[in-house]
C-alpha cells in the first residue's frame, strides 16, 4: 500500500499504492503513517520523497468510504499531514498525474513539492458536496493568498503544473525523472531550516479589502452553484483561515465539513460522481457489454452540415486529434461554416496557450474542409449534423451508404428523429447509431448514444468509446421520439407555459427552478435555444401552422391540453435572444441581458381574456412541483418502456446535458430524496386539478415501486421487467 525504500541510504522514498489513482483509502492512510514512521525513526534516513505508484501521485480520498462510519476509518489524515510537516526531516512530494483533494492537501503537508509538466492538481472536495477536510482550506491561503485559493477551493478547478507553478503550489515542474528530481532537491535541502515550508505556521497574506472579496466570493457562488451548500461552507472556512490561527481554522473546517455531512449534498454529488463513471459500463439484454465487445477504431472522422451543432462537433473531433473531413452543402455555408470552425479551433489553441502548452496548434487533429462525398470515402465514422429534417438525413445516409468504406460507422446527430427509418435506407443499418451532441458540442460532456433496433453491439462499442476519446460521457439509451433527454425536457418547458397561462409571469417561473439550483430557467432557455426551433418542429408535425386541421379548439390538440403561447410569439417575430425578443426583451438582437417586458404582460393579458383563463396566485413550490415532478414522471416512464436501463442514465444526461444542480443528484435522485410517495400523492393531485394535462397521470412503474414499499433507487431496476428493455 505504501512502501517505503531508502536511496543511498539518506533520502527514504515513500510509494502510494492503490490502483487504479491511488486514492488514501483507510488502509493506504494507515500504512503512510506507518512508513513514515519508520522513516521519522531511521537515523539513517536524512529527508523523505513521497510518490504515487504508476505515474499518479493521490487523486485523493477514498471516496468510497465516506460512508463508512467514522470508528471503522483509519487515522485522519489531517494528523498525517501535520506530522510530516512538523518533523525534522526535509519532506518532498513528487507530483506525476494527479495531487487531488486529499493527494493534495498531502502534497501541502510536505515541505517542497515538483511537479511533472502533465501533473494536474486540485482541490475539487467542493463537487463532491463536501470541503478540502485535512487542512486544504487552511494551508493553502497560506502558501499562495486568499484570491487564488478561494478560485481554486470554491469551483474545483483543475490546475496543470505550469499554472500550479505561477501561483506558488509546486515548487518546481519537470519534464521528466520526477522522483528523481525530488531526491535531488530532497538531498539538497538537508540540513537546512524548514520554519518558512511548514505552512500551518505561516501568516495568511490578506490584501486590505479581504472582507469586501469573501463577500463578493459569497455572492459569486450562491449565483454560480444556486441553493449548494458546500461553495459557501469552502468560503466560510477560508475565512476562519484570514481570522484565525492554524489550530483553531481547522477546528472550524471540521466544524462545516460535520456540518455539510449531516446534509444530503454529499452523497448526492458522490451519486452523481460514480454514475457518471458507471454509464461507461453499458449491458444489453443479449448480455454483450462493455467488457465483452471490443470497439472498432477510430482513426479518421467526417462531419456533414457545419452549423451550430456540426461546428462545435468539428472542434470536439480536433481536439482529441482525429483528422476530421467537414462537408457542407455549398460553397457559400462552406465558407461560413470552415470560418466558424476555425474561429473555435484558434480559441482551443489560444486555451492551451494559457495553460502553458508550448505545442498547442500540433495537438489538434487536421480539419479539411470540402464539398465533395468523394473525400469521406476513407474515413471510419460519419456524423451528420444537417437541418431536422427526415427526408434530408434520409437522402445523405443514402448517399453515405454508396460512398463510405463498408467499415464505417454512420452516425446521425438529430435531437430526436426515428433512428431506425434514418438506418432503414443504409446497406449497413448495423452499423448506424445516434450520436446526439448537446450544444456548444465542444464543449458539453453529454453525448446521448442512441440505439437504433439494428444497431449492433460493436457500433455501441465504437460509439461509446468516441465518447470517451471526445472527453465525453456516452449515455447509452434506446430509440423513441426525442430520446430521453429531450422527451422528458419538452414536458417540463410545457409545464412552465401552462403555469404562465394560469397567472404566473415567465421571470417568476425562472427564478423559482434557478433558485432550486437549474443552471437556467425554462423561459430564458427557450430563448437562448431560439423559439423558432420548436416552432418549425411543431409545424411539420402538424400541431400548428397550415398542416393543423381546421377547426382544431386553439388549446386542445386531441385530448391533451396545448398551449399556443409560443407559436404566437413566433408568428410575431419573437424568437428569444437572436431576434431580441422573445419570452423577454433584450438590448439588442443577439443580446443576453433578459429583461421583463411589458409588452408580454398586455399580451398575455388579453391572451387570457380571449379564452377566458382566470388567473391565481401560483405559489413557488407549484411551480417546482409540477415542472420538475411531470419531468421525474417521464423519467420513469422511459424506465418502464426500456428506453433508459437505469435511473442512473436519466441522472447523469441531466447532470451533464440540462444543468440540473448535481447536489440533487438528478432527477430521479431527486425524487428518491423527495420520497416516491410524495411524488406519487402530488402527481395525483395535479393530474385530478388539471385532468386535459395527460403525462401527471402518475407512471405505472412509480406506483409499481411504491407499491413495493419504495425500494432505494439502487433497486428500482431490479422492479423493472427484463422483457421492457429497448437497448
Ligand atoms: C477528498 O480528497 C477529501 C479530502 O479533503 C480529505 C477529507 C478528509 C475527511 C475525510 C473523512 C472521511 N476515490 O475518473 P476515472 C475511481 S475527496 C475512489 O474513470 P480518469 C473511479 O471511480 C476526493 N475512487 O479515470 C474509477 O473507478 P472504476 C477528492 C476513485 O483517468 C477509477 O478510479 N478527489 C477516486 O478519467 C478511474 O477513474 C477527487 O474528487 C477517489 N478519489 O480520471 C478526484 N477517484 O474504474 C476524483 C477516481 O471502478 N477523481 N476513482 O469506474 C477524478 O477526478 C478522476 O477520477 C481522475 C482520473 C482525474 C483522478
Ligand atoms: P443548423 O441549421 O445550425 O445547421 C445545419 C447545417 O447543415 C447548415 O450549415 C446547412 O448548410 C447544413 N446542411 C443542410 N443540408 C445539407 C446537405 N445536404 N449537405 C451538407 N450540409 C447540409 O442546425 P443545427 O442546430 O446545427 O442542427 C443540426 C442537427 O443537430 C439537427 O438534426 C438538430 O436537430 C441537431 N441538434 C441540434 C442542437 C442545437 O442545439 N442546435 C442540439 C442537438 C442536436
Amino acid at each position: 500500500m505504501a512502501t517505503f525504500r531508502h536511496i543511498c541510504d539518506s533520502v527514504a522514498v515513500i510509494t502510494l499504492s492503490n490502483p487504479p489513482v491511488n486514492a488514501l483509502s483507510s488502509a493506504l492512510i494507515q500504512a503512510l503513517q506507518k512508513a513514515l514512521g519508520e522513516a521519522i525513526r531511521d537515523s539513517a534516513v536524512e529527508a523523505i520523497v513521497i510518490c504515487g505508484d504508476k505515474g499518479k501521485f493521490c487523486a485523493g480520498a477514498d471516496i468510497r468510504e465516506f460512508n463508512k462510519p467514522s470508528q471503522k476509518r483509519g487515522p485522519h489524515l489531517l494528523l498525517l499531514t501535520d506530522l510530516i510537516e512538523s518533523n525534522k526531516k526535509p519532506v518532498v512530494a513528487a507530483i506525476e498525474g494527479v495531487a487531488l483533494g486529499g493527494g493534495l492537501e498531502l502534497a501541502l503537508g510536505c515541505h517542497y513539492r515538483v511537479a511533472h509538466v502533465q501533473a494536474r492538481v486540485g482541490l475539487p472536495e467542493v463537487l463532491l458536496g463536501i470541503l478540502p477536510a485535512a487542512s486544504g482550506t487552511q494551508r493553502l491561503p497560506r502558501l499562495i493568498g486568499i484570491a487564488a485559493a478561494l478560485t481554486l477551493i470554491t469551483t474545483g478547478k483543475y490546475v496543470p503544473a505550469r499554472e500550479a507553478l505561477k501561483l506558488g503550489i509546486v515548487d518546481k515542474v519537470v519534464g521528466e525523472n520526477t522522483v528523481d528530481e525530488a531526491i535531488r532537491l530532497a538531498k539538497k535541502v538537508i540540513g537546512q531550516p524548514l520554519g518558512s515550508r511548514q505552512l500551518s505556521t505561516l501568516p495568511v497574506q490578506c490584501p486590505p479589502n479581504v472582507e469586501a472579496l469573501l463577500a463578493e466570493a459569497m455572492v459569486k457562488v450562491k449565483k454560480q452553484f444556486r441553493g449548494a451548500q458546500s461553495p459557501q461552507a469552502c468560503i466560510e472556512a477560508v475565512r476562519a483561515a484570514v481570522h484565525l490561527p492554524y489550530t483553531e481554522g481547522i477546528k472550524k473546517e471540521q466544524e462545516l465539513y460535520q456540518f455539510l455531512n449531516a446534509t444530503h449534498e454529499p452523497r448526492a454529488q458522490q451519486y452523481a460522481f460514480f454514475a457518471e463513471r458507471e454509464v461507461a459500463k453499458w449491458t444489453l439484454p443479449s448480455g454483450a457489454s462493455w467488457k465483452t465487445v471490443s470497439p472498432q477504431p477510430i482513426h479518421t472522422a467526417a462531419v456533414i452540415g457545419l452549423g451550430t451543432m456540426g461546428r462545435g462537433i468539428v472542434t470536439s473531433l480536433a481536439k482529441a486529434k482525429i483528422p476530421v473531413v467537414a462537408l457542407e452543402q455549398d460553397k457559400r455555408q462552406l465558407d461560413i461554416g470552415s470560418k466558424a470552425v476555425m474561429s473555435l479551433l484558434d480559441r482551443e489553441i489560444l486555451k492551451m496557450e494559457q495553460l502553458g502548452h508550448t505545442e498547442a496548434t500540433n495537438s489538434l487533429g487536421p480539419v479539411r474542409f470540402t464539398l465533395d462525398y468523394d473525400e469521406l470515402k476513407d474515413v471510419d465514422i460519419v456524423i451528420e449534423a444537417v437541418f431536422e429534417n427526415m427526408a434530408l438525413k434520409k437522402d445523405i445516409f443514402r448517399r453515405l451508404s454508396v460512398v463510405c468504406k463498408p467499415e464505417a460507422f454512420l452516425c446521425t446527430n438529430t435531437s430526436g428523429l426515428n433512428i431506425d427509418e434514418i438506418a432503414s435506407v443504409t446497406n449497413r443499418p448495423q452499423m448506424v447509431i445516434g450520436t446526439h451532441f448537446f450544444s456548444p458540442a465542444h464543449i458539453m460532456k453529454l453525448l446521448e448514444v442512441v440505439r437504433g433496433c439494428y444497431t449492433s453491439s460493436t457500433t455501441i462499442s465504437t460509439a461509446m468509446r468516441l465518447a470517451k476519446m471526445l472527453g465525453k460521457i456516452g449515455v447509452l439509451v434506446g430509440n423513441c421520439p426525442s430520446f430521453v433527454g429531450n422527451r422528458l425536457m419538452r414536458l417540463y418547458v410545457e409545464q412552465a407555459v401552462f403555469l404562465v397561462e394560469e397567472g404566473s409571469k415567465p421571470e417568476e417561473i425562472d427564478l423559482a427552478l434557478e433558485d432550486f439550483g437549474l443552471a437556467m430557467g425554462p423561459f430564458r432557455m427557450m430563448d437562448l435555444a431560439g423559439l423558432d426551433i420548436g416552432w418549425k418542429a411543431r409545424t411539420e408535425i402538424g400541431l400548428t401552422g397550415p398542416k393543423l386541421p381546421i377547426g382544431t379548439p386553439a388549446r386542445q390538440r386531441g385530448s391533451k391540453r396545448y398551449s399556443p403561447l409560443p407559436d404566437i410569439l413566433c408568428e410575431q417575430g419573437r424568437f428569444g435572444q437572436k431576434s431580441g425578443q422573445g419570452w423577454y426583451k433584450y438590448e439588442k438582437s443577439g443580446g443576453r441581458n433578459a429583461m421583463p417586458d411589458p409588452w408580454l404582460y398586455n399580451f398575455l393579458s388579453e391572451y387570457r381574456c380571449i379564452h377566458n383563463l382566470k388567473t391565481r396566485n401560483i405559489t413557488q413550490e407549484e411551480v417546482i412541483e409540477r415542472c420538475l415532478y411531470i419531468l421525474i414522471n417521464q423519467g420513469f416512464k422511459v424506465l418502464e418502456e426500456g428506453i433508459a436501463s437505469d435511473p442512473k442514465d436519466i441522472d447523469v444526461i441531466y447532470n451533464n446535458g440540462y444543468g440540473w444542480p448535481k447536489h440533487t443528484g438528478g432527477p430521479m435522485y431527486y425524487a428518491s430524496l423527495v420520497g416516491l410517495p410524495v411524488v406519487l400523492t402530488k402527481l395525483e393531485k395535479y393530474y385530478e386539478d388539471n385532468p386535459d394535462i395527460l403525462d401527471l397521470k402518475p407512471s405505472n412503474f412509480l406506483k409499481k415501486l411504491v407499491a413495493s414499499g419504495t425500494p432505494p433507487l439502487k433497486e428500482w431496476r431490479s422492479h423493472l421487467g427484463s422483457q421492457s428493455s429497448k437497448l
